[in-house]
């Protein structure tokens, strides 16, 4: 089933996910509808507060080399931390809770992280590129911060007002 993306600046984006602690029928259902979700809005990544649940659970789904984005390499990501990191990278992100919007947000170049699958069994993840980018982000989201907050003052301002001029487009969408 396709879900509802809670879009910013719904008050739920900002809570802190809880551990996920059964590996159950319902956490599938969730990983399930996320996926179909995400590819539905077109997107590479979103984590479980996204659609209204706050449990620390998130998926990627980087397109392959035939720009297939397929279930079976889709990664499933349940209560990561991160143990190492290095560098920075700067990449246009953007977020399926801030739809139309794009900027760049520096990060960690390369990471580690020790992760649980959907069975509850443990893992250890080495990322680089955008799949290093794309954790970062979704991770943000399990602790209630969108990348819309790592923008310098000038980009927040810029970010606010595009906001405002899309609300007013939605509201009066002949005259705008
Ligand atoms: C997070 O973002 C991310 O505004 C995932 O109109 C960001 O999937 C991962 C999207 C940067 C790696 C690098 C955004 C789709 C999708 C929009 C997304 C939109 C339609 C965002
Ligand atoms: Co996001």
């Amino acid at each position: 089933m396709i879900r509802t993306i809670l879009e910013y600046p719904h008050p739920t984006l900002k809570q802190r996910s809880t551990d996920v602690t059964t590996f159950d029928e319902t956490l599938h259902t969730l990983l399930d509808d996320m996926f179909e979700t995400m590819l539905a809005h077109n997107g590479i990544g979103l984590a479980a507060i996204q659609v209204a649940q706050p449990v620390r659970a998130l998926i990627i789904g980087i397109p392959n080399q035939a720009d297939e984005q397929l279930k079976n390499e889709l990664l499933e990501i349940i209560n990561p931390t991160v143990v190492a990191k290095e560098g920075t990278t700067t990449y246009q992100e953007g977020c399926l809770s801030v739809p139309g919007f794009y900027e760049d947000v520096e990060r960690s170049d390369t990471i580690t992280i020790t992760y649980q699958d959907r069975h509850g069994s443990s893992h250890t993840l080495n990322a680089e590129g955008l799949l290093c980018v794309a954790i970062q982000h979704e991770m943000d989201h399990l602790n209630g911060k969108l990348f819309i907050e790592h923008l310098s003052y000038g980009k927040r301002k810029k970010f606010e007002k595009e906001l405002k001029k899309s609300l007013r487009e939605k509201k009066n969408p002949k005259t705008d």
